[in-house]
């Protein structure tokens, strides 16, 4: 099944990073301990009905008690780099800096602190999703008052971790919070009104990340000399048929929709025309006034333009477009909107360096889950990063694409969101019934060990290595 595919041999640049990835209400736990604040996902998980068997992050990996732990486990991986986020109502429990929580300062420096003294270069997310409650009742991410609360809140951090922390990343999947979250309702707060409020929330986390970046920009960064920027997410549309005009045309749609959505404001200046011109033509034809996406002033336009010193990508799989289908012979995983389709990833960094740019980009999330009974001999998972960071190796040495470092999804088993505990992306196992949340390597981990060890696939024709990993 897992058949291996051919392979190009070589390397990345010799200061490629290396990392792996987790998030706040993923891993830590502690959800009310030493004085945090509630979160949206706090309360939506604690809704009968959201969350699949009304799993919670109460406990999650227990990572908040688990520090030493978490740090011999990113050091039997031997990355470069690890990211995480940070919990906005864990240091601030009401969203504002008129209440800070030291202990939850403290909790996160202890973390930063260890991670530098294992030679790991922390890469911190300010938001990861779980935004304070106490925002939400004031409108949430609906609520221009939001972009002064981020603005504030990231001003704090930077002041606070800005000398340790050489990587920001502001807001993670835009596209998601704003779908998930205020469009179908899936995801915290679980907002249903798939007609117009998902542009609305997207609207203003656009705002709030330019925001941050400029505070960034204009007082920290001559003096910590660290780069920030937004993390997109995107599949990869591919025409179903190449050579049918339609399905091409419906492919570039899906990626303007997409990608485009939150990339051109911030890469080439406001909303792609495609988008601005289908969302108006169908709300007139809906019987509305105006278009149900916001538009931005030309000052807006061009305080929101540039904001960006890498392009942060979270890319898991692909889509066959006309209508939207996956392609029958991608693998499966342990989620259903996730087919294993490794070229379309090679084809979305192309897409990147040709559309926005050229920047640099830092895979800040890619991996891949399953369901159902344990099984530590995780095949699918080395299969799947060993042809996923191939197609990206064939992007950066044949297509010239400027990637910078690589981030699997992740560290270990943990709240998959409203999947819960059963859809697991780990590459180590986290036993969620086991008071004590025991961590063990599945057989990916040596797997991606040696990969990173060897910056890559050398050739053994350039000399005898150590780096051929068995499939
Ligand atoms: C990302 N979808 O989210 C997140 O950044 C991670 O926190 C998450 O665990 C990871 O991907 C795996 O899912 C997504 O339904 C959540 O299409 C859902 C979707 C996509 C990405």
């Amino acid at each position: 099944r897992f058949q291996r595919h051919k392979y190009h041999y070589g390397t990345f640049p010799q200061d490629f990073l290396w990392g792996v990835s987790s998030s706040a209400y993923q891993i830590e736990g502690a959800w009310r301990a030493d004085g945090k604040g509630m979160s949206i996902w706090d309360k939506f998980s604690h809704t009968p009905g959201k969350v699949l068997h009304n799993d919670n992050g109460d406990i999650a990996c227990d990572s908040y008690n688990k520090l030493e732990i978490d740090i011999g486990l990113l050091k039997q991986l031997k990355v470069t780099h690890y990211r995480m986020s940070i919990s906005w109502p864990r240091v601030l429990p009401d969203g504002t800096t008129n209440n800070i929580n030291e202990a939850g300062v403290d909790y996160y420096h202890r973390v930063i602190d260890a991670l530098l003294a294992a030679n790991i270069q922390p890469q911190v997310t300010l938001y990861h999703w779980d935004l304070p409650q106490a925002l939400e009742d004031q409108g949430g991410w609906l609520s221009d008052m939001v972009v002064d609360r981020f603005r504030e809140y990231a001003d704090f951090l930077f002041s606070r971790f800005g000398h340790k922390v050489k990587f920001w990343i502001t807001i993670n999947e835009p596209y998601i919070i704003a779908l998930l979250g205020y469009g179908y309702g899936s995801f915290a707060p679980g907002n249903h009104d798939p007609g117009s409020l998902h542009y609305v929330a997207g609207h203003n986390v656009i705002k709030a990340h330019a925001e941050a970046w400029h505070v960034y920009n204009d007082k920290y960064r001559a003096e910590q000399k660290g780069r920030i920027s937004i993390t997109l997410n995107s599949d990869w549309a591919e025409p179903r048929n190449p050579y049918k005009q339609e399905d091409i045309d419906a492919a570039k749609r899906y990626m303007d929709f997409f990608l485009g959505w939150f990339a051109n404001p911030i890469f080439v200046g406001d909303y792609n025309e495609p988008m601005k011109r289908i969302i108006r033509e169908r709300s007139l034809a809906n019987g509305l006034d105006k278009s149900r996406l916001p538009e931005f002033t030309p000052a807006e336009i061009e305080r929101i333009r540039g904001t960006h010193d890498f392009f942060g990508l979270n890319h898991y799989t692909s889509v066959l477009a006309f209508m939207v289908i996956s392609d029958r012979t991608w693998l499966e995983s342990g989620s259903n909107w996730l087919k294993i389709a490794p070229l379309g990833f090679r084809k979305l960094l192309k897409y990147i360096k040709d559309e926005y740019g050229d920047p640099p980009i830092l895979v800040t999330e890619n991996g891949v889950s399953e369901n159902g009974p344990v099984d530590l001999n995780d095949e699918h998972r080395s299969y799947f990063y060993e042809n996923y960071i191939n197609e990206m190796l064939k992007a950066n040495m044949t297509d010239g694409a400027n990637v910078i470092g690589y981030t699997a999804w992740s560290l270990m088993d943990n709240l998959e969101w409203a999947s819960g505990y059963g859809e697991r992306f780990g590459l180590f196992y986290v036993n969620h019934t086991n008071a004590d949340r025991p961590r063990t390597p599945k057989t990916s981990v040596p797997f991606y060990t040696t990969i990173v060890r060897c910056n890559g696939f050398p050739n053994p024709a350039d000399g005898p290595h150590d780096c051929t990993n068995p499939l």
